[in-house]
């Protein structure tokens, strides 16, 4: 079935003026690693978790599921699982070329964000759902919309003035198991969302230029 397109509304020169903006707006979005305590409304995530939802999918099955965690004892324990999992890779079994790699960032094992963020989002995606009658129903391409709606997430987060950190433990199975989420749910990553550490620093990072990620074919 198909029906009208209700298109956004478009003027060249405002288009413009919206990504020149948007450019800028982009520019002063970073990773935080020290939140503030302080607790944004609710509904600026949840409302950004709406924005997340409509992504575009594979055959738009939307092969995404999202668990939104504010309960302190529950992100005690994804800390402590976390932690974990980080020793085992800064310390027992450490790939010394990753973590060179990572040295500027000043990353560590202790990962205090994870009881000091205000919200927690782990993002899941699932290769198939299960209808009612226990039959598979195949997703398509379900890691890469994944990774779409945690972008729109991102951004919809950043517009709305907060800050996010983007979280993978090596391994992390251990956060279905603890969220309770059905077998054919996959972790696919975790925010730390919230408000800056007043005073926070972060690294110095460059950006490639869009010369050096681009090709042009016109
Ligand atoms: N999971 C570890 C290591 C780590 C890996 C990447 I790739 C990063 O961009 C940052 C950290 C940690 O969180 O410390």
């Amino acid at each position: 079935m198909l029906e009208p397109y209700s298109k956004p509304n478009f003027c060249s020169k405002r288009s413009v003026d919206i990504s020149k903006d948007l450019a800028a707006v982009f520019t002063r979005r970073r990773t935080i690693r020290d939140f503030s305590s302080a607790y944004p409304p609710e509904e600026v995530v949840l409302n950004a978790i709406d924005v997340a939802r409509l992504a575009p999918s594979g055959a738009n099955k939307q092969p995404w599921s999202f668990s939104l965690i504010k309960a302190p004892d529950l992100k005690e324990e994804i800390r402590k699982l976390s932690e974990a999992e980080e020793h085992r890779f800064y310390v027992e079994k450490p790939n010394e070329k990753w973590i060179k790699d990572l040295s500027h960032l000043h990353t560590k094992e202790e990962k205090e964000f994870l009881t000091k963020a205000p919200y927690l989002i782990v993002i899941f995606y699932k290769h198939f759902d299960l209808e009612e009658d226990g039959e598979k129903s195949t997703n398509y391409y379900a890691k890469e919309s994944a990774g779409i709606a945690t972008g729109m997430l991102i951004s919809a987060l950043h517009l709305s003035g907060l800050s996010i950190l983007t979280y993978t433990p090596k391994r992390m199975q251990f956060l279905g198991k603890l969220l309770n989420r059905p077998s054919q749910e996959r972790p696919f990553m975790l925010l730390g969302v919230g408000l800056p550490e007043e005073g926070v620093q972060v690294p110095v990072i460059s950006k490639k230029s869009q010369q050096d990620i681009m090709t042009t074919y016109f």
